[in-house]
C-alpha cells in the first residue's frame, strides 16, 4: 500500500495524540505557559553567538532529520532541545525555507540552535486536529496555485482558499492552469477554462495557462519565477513536480493520474526547496486533498472576496449573508454577471466549512 503523504512528517513530528495531551496540559496551566511563552519569545530574538554557528537554509524535513544547505553542502540536522519545547503550540516549529543557525559536524550532521524570523508563512489548519497551524513553507514570495481543468478536474474552491492563505501569509498568489494540451477535446471544458481565466483576470490575479507537454506558457512562467522564491501548491496530479522538472531540469518523481477517478496518486511525499536558474528558488509540495485555512474567522472571509464586499455595501441589511435575505445586492450582481458563480460558490463553501468547525 502506498504511504500516506503525511506519514513522513508525522514520523518526524511525533505522535499526534501525545501532542494533543501535552497541549491540553499546557492550556490547563495557563499562567505558567504564558510566562513560559514570553520567556521563549525573548530568547528567540537573540541569536546565539559563537564561531561554531553557520547560517543555513532548510531544504527539506525528512523522517531521519532536517536537511540544511550551507554553501551548497547538505547537512542532516536535528533540533536543539530548547527549541523543541516550542513545537507544542504550532504543529511544526521549523519549515522548509527557514533560515537557521546551526552547529555543523565533520560527518555532515548538525544541530539547529536558532530559527530566524520569517518574512512570510504558508500554512494550513492541521488536517487532524484543526487546532494547530501546520507550516508548509516559509520565506517564500509567491504561491503558484497549480490546477488543471480536466485531469484532475478543477476545484475552484481550492484556488480561492490558496489565494486567501497566500495573502494572509504575506505572499502573492499566482494561478497556474497546467495541462492545457488536454483542452481541445471538450468544448465544455474549454468554456470552463475561459471562465476561470476571465474571473481571475478581472480580480487582477496573475494566471498562467501552461503545458509541460507542448511547453506552451512555460517561458512566461519561468520569467515570473526569476529572482523569486515560489511554492507550487495544489491537488495531487496537477503537475507540480512535472512543471518544476521542466523549469529547472531536475528529475523529480512524477506520478500518474488515475483515469477513472481523475485523481493524482500522491507521488511527492515531502516538501522540498530547490534552486532555479537566475537566483530563484522553488518549493515542491505534496498534493493535498483539502485545505483548511489557518486562523480564518467567518467575519473575515468577505474581506478576501473583494468583488463580493464591493456589492455587499448596497445590500438592505448591513449583516446580509447574501444567502436568503431580501433586497440583496450580491444576489443581483450574480444574476447580472458582476460576481462570478464560481467565486460565490467558493465563498459559500468556505463560510459553511467555518460554521462546521465552530460547532465542533
Ligand atoms: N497531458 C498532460 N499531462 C501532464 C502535464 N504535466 C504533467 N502531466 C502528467 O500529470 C501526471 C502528474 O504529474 P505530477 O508532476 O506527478 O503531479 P504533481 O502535482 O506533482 O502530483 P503530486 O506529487 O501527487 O502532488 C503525470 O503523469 C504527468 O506526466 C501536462 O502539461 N499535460
Ligand atoms: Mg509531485
Ligand atoms: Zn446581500
Amino acid at each position: 500500500m502506498k504511504k500516506n503523504y503525511l506519514d513522513e512528517e508525522e514520523a518526524f513530528h511525533g505522535d499526534e495524540r501525545k501532542e494533543l495531551r501535552q497541549e491540553r496540559k499546557i492550556l490547563s496551566k495557563k499562567d505558567r505557559s504564558k510566562y513560559k511563552k514570553t520567556d521563549l519569545e525573548k530568547k528567540k530574538k537573540t541569536p546565539p553567538k559563537g564561531d561554531q554557528f553557520r547560517r543555513g537554509r532548510i531544504l527539506a524535513i525528512m523522517a531521519d532529520g532536517i536537511l540544511v544547505d550551507f554553501e551548497d553542502e547538505l547537512y542532516t540536522c536535528s533540533l536543539r532541545g530548547a527549541l523543541k519545547k516550542e513545537t507544542l503550540r504550532s504543529k511544526n516549529l521549523i519549515a522548509v525555507g527557514d533560515f537557521v543557525l546551526f552547529e555543523p559536524q565533520k560527518d555532515l550532521t548538525g544541530s539547529i540552535a536558532y530559527v530566524e524570523e520569517r518574512h512570510s508563512v504558508l500554512s494550513r489548519a492541521d488536517q487532524i486536529s484543526r487546532r494547530k497551524e501546520q507550516l508548509i513553507a516559509v520565506n517564500i514570495d509567491q504561491v503558484l496555485i497549480t490546477a488543471s481543468i480536466v485531469s484532475p478536474t478543477l476545484k475552484p474552491n481550492l484556488i480561492d482558499r490558496y489565494i486567501i492563505a497566500a495573502r494572509k501569509g504575506d505572499m502573492e498568489p499566482i494561478i497556474v492552469i497546467n495541462k492545457i494540451d488536454l483542452l481541445s477535446e471538450s468544448p465544455e471544458e474549454k468554456a470552463l477554462f475561459d471562465q476561470v481565466i476571465e474571473v481571475y483576470h478581472d480580480l487582477k490575479i496573475p494566471i498562467f495557462p501552461v503545458s509541460t507537454i507542448t511547453n506552451e506558457g512555460i517561458d512566461a512562467l519561468k520569467k515570473a519565477m526569476e529572482k523569486k522564491s515560489s511554492v507550487f501548491s495544489g491537488q495531487s496530479g496537477t503537475g507540480k513536480s512535472s512543471l518544476i522538472n521542466t523549469i529547472t531540469g531536475s528529475e523529480l518523481l512524477t506520478g500518474k493520474v488515475v483515469a477513472k477517478t481523475r485523481k493524482g496518486s500522491h507521488t511527492t511525499t515531502h516538501t522540498h526547496l530547490l534552486p532555479i536558474e537566475g537566483e530563484g528558488f522553488c518549493v515542491d509540495t505534496p498534493g493535498i486533498k483539502s485545505f483548511g485555512i489557518w486562523d480564518l474567522k467567518e467575519e473575515e472571509v468577505q474581506h478576501f472576496f473583494s468583488e463580493i464586499s464591493a456589492f455587499a455595501e448596497q445590500c438592505k441589511f448591513p449583516n446580509c449573508s447574501h444567502m436568503h435575505e431580501p433586497d440583496c445586492a450580491v444576489e443581483r450582481a450574480i444574476e447580472k454577471g458582476g460576481i462570478s458563480r464560481l467565486r460565490f460558490d467558493s465563498y459559500c463553501a468556505l463560510i459553511a466549512s467555518l460554521k462546521g468547525n465552530l460547532k465542533r
